[in-house]
């Protein structure tokens, strides 16, 4: 049976699909065809459940979510599953009886690295949320042919290595050729008057490429709700090849094959610095048109009516990537389907939302207007027109206040002109959030200022969160069971629950509990290093971990020289007080990004001279864990006594690592920055002690002697904050 989950019905799938999908017998089987079998019997399952789903939505006639991000982190799909079929044990069981181990298999599975860090994360928490929470909901994206680099460290230095997860197939995936859509880019375009007299424009391209559908089922937790990623690859437009090819110029076909595909072929690796690349631009438009297409193909399909596409499609732009959907969806509106403008842009209006993630003005994403122009002509009248009227709003609320004006318009142009892409999204948008209370306070206080005072009612904020599904019952089992036992299961789909472990706080039992199954994760993660790098570590010494991307603002480099204040006095005095500590370190740079990359090597040399040191032997230890992704977070962040959060205050829109430290019970090192400020407020405040205790992080927690954590209510901290100059220790 396909749909089946006993152990005999999973164990048939799986070696039926090994044998009829694969050709293969178990013996002649490499690992990863057996991981295969697996994965693909797992995805039978899962599908299953995504039709249903669709049923129900059509059937309840439902508004849908649509995620537009240019980036996803779903990490390895294949134990999330389990879990959330609640199968685990079966799949354990079906595939011993052939003799393969389950995490054995697991490891076989190589994660999609569809994005750069914590925006392309969260996208993947909320794809888990709204499946759990059974919200109708679809997340398009890009399917990257290679996704972030893999790093390895060569001589203390990052070296990139191309991401290949395509190599061996991706057995979760369904490819649908029949939603394909054709993608313009480049041109002119051209206004005429239609038969009934109507002003039209058309767009005449200099390119066509077509966009086809790639779909990846995303599950809920214990519930029948199976949502769906879709994923937009790039192809040749076929008769635009065959028209070349005729005229025997092949070379030209060849080229225009190549052009074509090469738009999803590469994420591109950097965050937060933006550095308007056309091959970018299109990229995000490619995405934007397929999406916008694909929408209004089931909203027609449905025979509902464009004027009420709003009532049937909620679209969230995760930060400004995708956000030349306004314009394409003015464009497809009036150009395509003879809406008027005033009808379109109500459409437009109540449609989409937009998420901020940042406030670096770096990262503020603006396109030469001469670009933007070149490759979307259309999209570039669009923008000026909706910028005429929206400046004509302006002007009226506040007349003569044209410096006012000039801050507001879509347009930059106090130097080269170009179009601020954060105020097309929050023009376009009934809402605009940030992603943590202190973020949001300062989007309305400081970028998004003007806009705020016009619109106060459309800013809110919607502080980040992590889904306890994957980065507790998947990647920390013995905690997930732990806490379970004590407070029952409702915590996995509402954390306010946790809330009932505070009155354990007092029972020895259950401490001791805890303190084991952190030794246990510690030495997991010890002997993952000692395989990774080979540095042996002490899983009795303190684990005090940074994982994040390397940024100057995160302050990786403030831990490094924080490391080197300790070496320096264990050297001083050999005989000083301090708990044996070992300094964990991960994250990627971006390849251009040369300060990051100096850090990394500024990381591994003072590693080299304090793990080789004698004197300080076993005491400090530092390690810098390669290729930090989801599969490697889930190895480090149940290990952590200590979690660094120390961005300088103001420059983190959230983070989200500091609540998976959290939620595995480390305690934060932390700013009064993003998120930082709210985990505080629901963990409480410890007191810094001056000193460190003298016994080993073996009975009682770091920094609490005593073991018992003293809520404070908040005035030592902010003032350790300023004296500090915001690093609280
Ligand atoms: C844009 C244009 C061209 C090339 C690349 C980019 C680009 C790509 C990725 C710009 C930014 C990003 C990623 C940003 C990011 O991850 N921001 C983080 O978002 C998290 C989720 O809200 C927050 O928790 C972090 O604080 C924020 O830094």
């Amino acid at each position: 049976m396909r749909s089946g989950t006993t152990v005999a019905d999973l164990k048939q799938s799986f070696l039926d699909t090994l044998f009829c999908t694969l050709g293969r017998v178990p013996s002649a089987a490499t690992p990863h065809d057996l991981y295969t079998a697996l994965a693909l019997s797992i995805r039978d399952r899962v599908l299953k459940q995504g039709v249903q789903t669709l049923e129900t939505y059509h059937a309840r006639d439902v508004r849908m979510v649509a995620y537009l991000s240019a980036e996803y982190l779903p990490g390895p799909h294949l134990a999330n599953n389990l879990l959330n079929l609640g199968i685990w044990d079966q799949a354990r069981q079906a595939v011993e009886e052939p003799g393969c181990d389950l995490d054995f298999l697991r490891q076989q599975e190589e994660e999609p690295g569809l994005g750069n860090g914590g925006l392309g994360r969260l996208a993947s928490c909320f794809m888990d949320s709204m499946a759990t929470l059974e919200l109708p909901a679809v997340g398009y994206g890009l399917r990257y042919e290679f996704g972030i680099f893999d790093q390895a460290i060569r001589d203390g230095w990052q070296v990139e290595i191309t991401d290949k997860w395509l190599r061996f197939g991706n057995p979760w995936e369904v490819v649908r050729p029949e939603l394909t859509f054709e993608v313009k880019l480049g041109g002119y375009t051209e206004a005429w008057t239609d038969e009934q007299g109507r002003y039209r424009v058309r767009w005449i391209p200099q390119h066509v490429v077509q966009g086809i559908a790639y779909d990846t089922p995303i599950l809920g937790y214990h519930v029948n709700t199976c949502n769906r990623m879709r994923l937009w690859k790039a192809e040749a437009v076929e008769s635009f090849d065959f028209a070349a090819f005729n005229h025997g110029d092949y070379y030209r076909a060849v080229h225009d094959k190549m052009f074509s595909e090469n738009i999803t072929k590469v994420l591109y690796p950097n965050d937060e610095v933006i550095q308007g690349k056309n091959l970018r631009l299109e990229q995000q438009y490619f995405l934007v048109t397929c999406s916008l297409q694909d929408m209004l193909r089931v909203h027609r399909l449905l025979g509902r009516p464009l004027e009420k596409f709003h009532e049937k499609w909620a679209v969230q732009l995760n930060d400004t990537h995708p956000s030349i959907a306004i314009a394409e969806l003015m464009r497809l509106l009036v150009d395509e389907y003879l809406l008027d403008w005033d009808t379109a842009w109500h459409v437009t209006r109540h449609t989409f939302a937009y998420t901020n993630h940042t406030l670096l003005p770096e990262a503020l994403e603006k396109w030469p207007v001469a670009m933007l122009g070149a490759l979307l002509p259309r999209h570039l009248e669009i923008i000026y027109e909706i910028n005429r009227r929206f400046l004509g709003e302006v002007r009226a609320q506040f007349p003569g206040d044209e410096a006012r004006v000039a801050r507001m318009s879509l347009i930059d142009e106090t130097g080269e002109r170009y179009i601020r892409m954060a105020h097309v999204a929050t023009v376009g948008s009934h809402h605009v959030n940030g992603v943590a209370r202190l973020h949001s306070d300062l989007l309305k206080q400081t970028v998004l200022r003007d806009f705020a005072e016009l619109w106060p009612e459309k800013f809110c904020n919607v502080t980040n969160g992590v889904t306890p599904r994957r980065f507790m019952a998947v990647a920390n089992p013995p905690l997930a069971q732990l806490i379970t036992r004590r407070i029952g299961d409702g915590w996995l789909k509402n954390l306010d629950e946790l809330r009932r472990l505070e009155s354990l706080a007092d029972d020895a039992a259950f401490r001791q509990e805890w303190r084991e199954v952190k030794l246990a994760a510690k030495r997991q993660l010890a002997r993952c290093i000692a395989q990774h790098t080979g540095v042996t570590v002490d899983p009795t010494s303190l684990f005090d971990i940074q994982a994040k991307r390397i940024h100057e603002y995160k302050r990786q480099h403030l831990n490094a020289l924080h490391i080197l204040t300790l070496y320096l006095r264990l050297k001083r005095d050999p005989q000083a007080d301090l708990p044996a500590r070992t300094f964990i370190f991960a994250g990627k740079a971006a390849p251009g990004y040369f300060m990051a990359k100096l850090i990394i090597k500024l990381i591994n040399s003072i590693a080299d001279v304090v793990n080789r040191d004698p004197v300080v032997r076993d005491r400090l230890k530092v390690v810098f864990f390669p290729d930090f992704n989801v599969k490697n977070g889930q190895r480090i962040c149940p290990a952590a006594d200590l979690s660094e959060q120390i961005s300088t205050a103001g420059k983190e829109a959230s983070g989200t690592g500091n609540m998976k430290f959290a939620l595995d019970g480390a305690l934060t090192i932390g700013t009064l920055d993003g998120a930082n400020i709210e985990i505080r407020e629901e963990v409480g405040v410890f007191h810094a002690r001056a000193k460190w205790p003298t016994s080993r992080l073996t009975d009682a927690g770091p920094m609490v002697p005593d073991g018992q954590p003293r809520r404070d209510p908040g005035v030592a901290c902010s003032r350790l904050v300023r004296q500090r100059g915001s690093h609280l220790v």
